[in-house]
């Protein structure tokens, strides 16, 4: 594996290239060019400007994250080829950049879904959390009107006043698009991309849908072992790959996240390792928020997640997940720099214990 820390590019992250590059282990990051727009093509030049950046840190360009689908190619509308033909563009210049991994996701309208972006836990810091009955209070169909009433008066990001226009329109476009539609759609757009991806040697990596369920009436199907699988063998190329994002599919508890992973062996390019605090596990009070990644501040089983990827030969990149803010931080939610470096010191020291366990087994 090797260690990479995401970030948002210098106009608009708090945190800077020389303080990823200071985190013991760091060597790549994870980028974008975060004002683009999904269906555009990106720019040759923009591409180089942002490795240049980079590169004059001391680190690279370990994969993007993500070269958004734009909803046209998601419901399958008429002018879908238009738009995969700019990914494909995309991917090409990507892939002369010498950057071979791409996370992507394909879920309608909303990426991730919280209902409060800063949870206030008893020792201060403050976490993204989920809880079922302020989403169910959102009537989609009165966005505007529900938002308002949302508990805490937190907006989600997707959610603000000014989008509520658009995001009725999204919503009509997803009207008559169900998950077989959403899965077939999905297909095509990979079929569609893996001549480029051999040719440049790119690894896609979806990334799963969060929470892991349905959420406003809208389809998700990127939620189990079970439709990943099928999806890997309905394009059955290594370029076809997976993100493992042990907190969203850590979403459903009945996800058994280290038997996924040994599933999954040699299809997992890139994996996002965190841990999530349940508090609620009843259908109608389902409530959980992000935890640090350490096994015993959360529900997960950090030792047994890292050595299912260390037992599979994963050799992609592998980047602390969302953290907590600590230390009067102020940042994007989620993304900081400590608790976020932290988590990175942790993921490495399962690493190197289970590395040094094996090795001196054999
Ligand atoms: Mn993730």
């Amino acid at each position: 594996m090797e260690m990479t820390f995401r970030w948002y590019g210098s106009k608009f992250d708090t945190v800077t290239l020389k303080q990823i590059r200071q985190i013991p282990g760091m060597t790549g990051v994870i980028t974008t060019l975060y004002d683009t727009t999904p269906g555009e093509e990106w720019q040759p030049e923009a591409i180089r400007a942002l490795k240049k950046e980079v590169e004059d840190a001391g680190l690279h360009i370990s994969g993007i994250e993500s070269v958004n689908v734009c909803d046209s190619i998601k419901v399958g509308d008429s002018d879908r080829d238009k738009y995969i033909e700019n990914y494909i563009k995309t991917l090409e210049h990507l892939g002369k950049e010498d950057i071979h991994m791409v996370c992507y996701n394909f879920m309608p309208v909303f990426d991730w879904t919280r209902t409060e972006l800063a949870r206030v836990k008893p020792d201060g810091s403050t976490a993204l959390a989920y809880n079922q009955k302020a989403i169910d209070a959102i009537d989609p169909e009165n966005l505007a009107a529900s938002i308002k009433k949302m508990s805490g008066g937190t907006v989600l990001p997707g959610w603000e006043p000014e989008r509520m226009a658009k995001v009725q329109e999204l919503f009509e476009m997803y009207k008559d698009v169900d998950g077989e539609k959403l899965f077939e759609n999905l297909v095509y757009f990979l079929k569609a991309i893996m001549p480029v991806c051999n040719k440049y040697d790119i690894k896609m990596a979806i990334h799963p849908d969060d929470p892991a369920w349905s959420v406003f009436g809208l389809t998700r199907i990127i939620t189990s072992e079970e439709n990943i699988v099928r999806l890997m063998k309905a394009v059955d190329d290594v370029h076809n790959g997976v993100t493992f994002c042990s907190g969203s599919y850590g979403t459903n508890l009945e996800n058994d996240l280290p038997h996924m992973i040994r599933t999954l062996k040699g299809r997992i390019h890139f994996a996002h390792v965190r841990n999530l605090k349940f508090n609620d596990t009843s259908k109608e009070n389902y409530d959980f928020e992000e935890a640090t990644h350490l096994s015993s501040d959360g529900n997960f089983d950090m030792y047994e997640i890292v050595r299912a990827l260390y037992e599979t030969g994963f050799d992609g990149p592998i980047r602390p997940d969302h953290g907590r803010m600590i230390w009067d931080e102020k940042a994007m939610p989620g993304y900081g720099l400590y608790d976020r470096a932290l988590g990175s010191m942790y993921i490495q020291g399962l690493w190197e214990a289970i590395e040094k366990n094996d090795k001196r087994k054999n």
